[in-house]
């Protein structure tokens, strides 16, 4: 992880039209997705760009950079990486002048795993704020777990900040929503807890903002964002232990050093919001960690609640154990295949 940068975040919020250097980068099937409806919902961040191998990724609007690979060779990251590198001058010029840079991956499939850490490469050396998104694969997608595991590590030395989003807990978050397209519930219920945190206004509630949500998750580890759902007559604490109980699966809760927790719904009474937090500081970080909170209270008379819990400070996660070799040093992830680019007359460095 990233340390001493020294970036003058207030100065840079009080500059009238700071929106026009947020960026956020989506990369590979998932992150294009969940990219695109951040998209729709934001206001906070100004510009879009899309970067994948398969033209279906993209959505209408945003710059879009298109990686082909040609019939040539088996699709695996290092085939992405090698075909991804004469597009690099390209990323850059859009990500010039950008103060932060939000990069959003699914990991594990070959794209994301593949560009990933080139990017997040590109972005420390542009200088900006970088943080990222990362989604990580289902249990029983068993083939993606090694090549997510250690992407997600070569990331950690890249990046200001690594919030991460396991798939498995956010599926089990949903039991109230329908399960048929359920990726796009997914994306829609992650894009819109990552919104309502860094909005600089929630339409009707109370706002945490981009300031307090940077303050909390550039860390020396990793973040964690959980979700949890519940319409019950104690909602409030229903959702609250769903979605700690999430984080136990996923990172010893104890480590937790710092917390954003955002509650969504209809009517979301002061009672609740206390209930909520007092559980949080109770069950998370031995009752020390520093809680920033945030209400949207949307118009709906649905009785649904959900809260979003963003957790930081964890050294290590249950996805550690996703790669079998962490103990013994090695750099598979650099490896760079170009192979599929019989055209390219001189390789270009990316330092
Ligand atoms: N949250 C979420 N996860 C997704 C979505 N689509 C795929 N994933 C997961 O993200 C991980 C990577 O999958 P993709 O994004 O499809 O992979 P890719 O980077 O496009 O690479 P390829 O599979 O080679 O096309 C897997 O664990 C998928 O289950 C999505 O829309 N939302
Ligand atoms: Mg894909």
């Amino acid at each position: 992880m990233i340390t001493g940068v020294t970036i003058d975040l207030l100065s840079f919020l009080n500059t009238p039209s700071y929106r026009n250097r947020v960026l956020a980068i989506g990369i590979g099937t998932a992150g294009c997705r969940i990219a695109s409806q951040l998209q729709h919902m934001s206001s906070s961040i100004g510009k879009f760009i899309y970067v994948s191998c398969d033209e279906q990724d993209f959505p209408q609007i945003g710059e879009r950079i298109l990686i082909p690979l040609g019939v040539l060779g088996k699709l695996s990251p290092k085939v992405v990486r090698g075909a991804a590198l004469k597009y690099l001058k390209n990323i850059d010029e859009l990500m010039k002048d950008s103060f932060l840079i939000f990069l959003i991956s699914g990991l594990g499939g070959s794209v994301g795993t593949g560009l990933a850490p080139l990017l997040a490469e590109r972005i420390h050396k542009s200088g900006a704020l970088g943080v990222g998104i990362f989604t990580m694969p289902f249990k029983f997608e068993k083939d993606k777990h090694f090549y997510s595991a250690i992407t997600l590590q070569r990331l950690k030395g890249l990046m200001d900040a690594m919030i991460i989003i396991d798939n498995d807990e956010i599926l089990e978050s949903m039991k109230e929503l329908p399960i048929i397209d359920s990726y796009k519930s997914i994306n829609r219920l992650i894009a819109s807890a990552l919104n309502s945190m860094i909005e600089a206004s929630a339409e009707s509630g109370l706002n945490v903002g981009i300031r307090k949500f940077i303050d909390t998750v550039k860390c020396n580890g990793y973040s964690i964002l959980c979700l949890s759902q519940s319409s019950s007559i104690n909602r409030g604490e229903e959702a609250i232990i769903g979605a700690i109980h999430s984080l136990y699966r996923v990172a010893d809760p104890e480590k937790a050093t710092k917390a954003i927790l955002f509650l969504m719904g209809g009517s979301v009474s002061l009672n609740e919001v206390s209930t909520v937090i007092s559980r949080l500081n109770s069950l998370v970080g031995n009752g020390a960690v520093e809680i920033h909170y945030g209400v949207n209270n949307n118009l709906s008379t649905n009785s649904l609640l959900t809260v979003a819990l963003l957790t930081s400070g964890f050294p290590k996660t249950k996805f550690d154990d996703y790669d079998p070799f962490a103990k013994i040093p090695y750099n598979i992830d650099d490896e760079v295949d170009i192979s599929i680019d019989l055209e390219l007359p001189k390789l270009e460095r990316i330092d």
